[in-house]
């Protein structure tokens, strides 16, 4: 009786190990062979912040593997799910995104593609408009004239928001004399004798304006 119990516990404990083994398998994280995902975590922006259109967004996080170490470079890539894939690399900075509501994530890829990511929310608001800018290329100020000479009247514009500014955009006036012309290149021979300030106003598609302004002199 206690021969053949002996011979079973014998030819039991293999078979016993070897469940063990595989309770530990079931347990997870310690077992050769086991490949664990990289744990990502996004450290920069903070989660619902803010940007201006135009302004760089300085993307930060990290991604570290339990196998790996420190996942960097190619292995790290940040995107948003409304403007793709955006750079690689732990930190980058990046200041073309789109207008509105962005979800950015980070993704880890171990050296055995096992994956992990991270992701916050942020905003872009689009820029306000800006003001066109005028500038008077002739007369300059200080220039003299005699009385019924005629002027040349030369000025530029642009709008830093690239909109096409036409020939209506620009208006000439006189502290003295009220309005010369409107265009980019005007003349006039009736401005009355005195000092008189010039003012180029200059007006954008927006309504915004920029103006510019020279002293000239009419001699009687
Ligand atoms: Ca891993
Ligand atoms: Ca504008």
């Amino acid at each position: 009786m206690s021969y053949f119990r002996g011979v079973r516990l014998a030819l039991l404990t293999p078979a016993l190990l070897l469940v063990g083994c595989s309770d530990d398998d079931g347990d997870g994280g310690f077992t050769p062979g086991e490949n664990a995902p990289p744990v990502v975590n996004i450290t920069s922006p903070a989660d619902g912040s803010r940007f201006d259109e135009g302004e760089p967004v300085a993307l930060g996080g990290t991604a570290l593997d339990a196998e790996d170490g420190m996942l960097g470079g190619e292995s790290v890539v940040w995107s948003s799910d409304k403007d793709g894939i955006l750079a690689t690399g732990t930190t980058v900075a990046v200041a073309n995104l789109s207008v509105g509501d962005h979800t950015i994530t980070l993704t880890a890829t171990d050296s055995d593609f096992a994956t992990g990511d991270d992701v916050i929310s942020i905003g872009i608001d689009a820029r306000p408009p800006e003001p066109p800018t005028a500038s008077i290329t002739q007369p300059m100020t200080d220039d003299t004239f005699a009385q019924g000479e005629q002027i040349l009247f030369i000025g530029t514009g642009s709008d830093p928001d690239g909109a096409d500014l036409e020939e209506e955009a620009f208006v000439w006036t006189s502290d003295v004399d009220g309005l010369i012309g409107v265009g980019r290149q005007v003349d006039s021979n009736t401005l009355a004798p005195g000092p008189h300030l010039i003012v180029l106003t200059v007006t954008d598609p927006q309504g915004l304006t920029g103006t510019a302004a020279v002293l000239i002199e009419i001699n009687p």
